[in-house]
């Protein structure tokens, strides 16, 4: 059902991944037969317009652009798939109502990722194709509960296709989900390792390496809270919100030092000052692969 609607082969989409989940990773996870997803991120127009191009030029097949709806660029994002006659659109981090009907007279397939059944009804009602239920295993933005409650509460609640997320590494996580009435997964700490995962090798050896417990939720306080992996960033951001400063202040603070935090993680490779989001299913990743061969394994061909 999911197949037909996005025309892949796979009922699996990639995880949209700031800074990451851009053209050589979109590609090669559309080009082997799931759904690449290009993470606008906190891009501006020109830069997803670019990476949108080369994208187009590296697959003929279906991919999907994610809009992070905290992105100051979000309106000119908005007109931009619509321009670049992108077929299919994810959302995150946000609530998409006010762009659905534009995306949807323009013939746009939105599925927007929900925390909630709240908001996957308030979704379907706005004409969502599908919804993303994604718990709080996930990287980076999360909400409060897990894909093993939330996704048959979503399923219960709607009748258009759910997409469960958070914490799908193998095939026993496809076919849980599958178990829980979700038509199909999407994934995206498993392909931080992958050879077509354009990362430093400093991000995909702390993804190997990492255990069960290596990652925390950092910034419940800024109303944003982020799963990353535990370093001297994230126990600097805990100290912050622990500490004796005012609310106000705690926010200021919050923000000085993640400015610039994701990008030294992803660019820099700083594992140790750098905003490290992964899924608490980090610890289940234990070798490097292409992404052929980990959406195989998680599929099971
Ligand atoms: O969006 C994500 N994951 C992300 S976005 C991101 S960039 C970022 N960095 C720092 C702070 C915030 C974002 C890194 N990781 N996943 C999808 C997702 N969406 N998770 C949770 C939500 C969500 C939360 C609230 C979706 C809708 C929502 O609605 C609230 C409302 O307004 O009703």
């Amino acid at each position: 059902m999911i197949n037909q609607l996005l025309g892949i082969k796979y009922p699996l989409l990639q995880g949209a991944m700031a800074w990451i989940s851009h053209s050589s990773l979109v590609a090669a996870v559309s080009n082997a037969g799931g759904l690449g997803v290009f993470a606008g991120g906190n891009l501006t127009k020109e830069q997803a317009k670019k990476e949108i191009k080369k994208i187009k030029a590296m697959t003929d097949k279906p991919f999907g652009v994610n809009i992070m709806l905290m992105n100051p660029c979000v309106e000119e994002l908005s007109e931009l798939v619509i321009e670049e006659d992108i077929k299919i659109v994810i959302t995150g981090a946000g609530n998409p109502g006010k762009y659905m009907e534009k995306w949807k007279a323009a013939g746009v397939i939105v599925i927007p990722v929900v925390p909630s059944v709240a908001l996957a009804r308030r979704m379907e009602r706005l004409g969502a194709d599908a919804v993303i239920a994604e718990g709080t295993e996930a990287g980076g933005h999360v909400g409060e509960l897990t894909t093993m409650a939330l996704v048959p509460q979503v399923v219960d609640a709607v009748n258009i296709p759910v997409i469960a997320a958070g914490g799908i590494a193998d095939n026993r996580g496809y076919q849980a989900a599958l178990c829980l009435g979700a038509s199909g997964v999407q994934v995206g700490t498993a392909f931080l390792v992958a050879d077509e995962c354009d990362i430093p090798q400093s991000y995909k050896d702390r993804i190997l390496s990492a255990g069960d417990t290596d990652s925390v939720v950092t910034g419940r306080i800024t109303g944003h809270p982020v799963r990353i992996v535990k370093n001297r960033f994230a126990r600097q951001i805990r100290e912050i919100e622990m500490g004796d400063l005012t609310t106000k202040e705690k926010l200021e603070q919050i923000e000085e030092v993640t400015k610039g935090s994701f990008r030294k993680a992803v660019e820099g490779g700083d594992m140790d000052q750098g905003s490290v989001m992964s899924g608490q299913i980090a610890g289940l990743i234990k070798e490097k692969d292409s992404v052929e061969n980990i959406i195989h394994k998680i599929i099971g061909e």
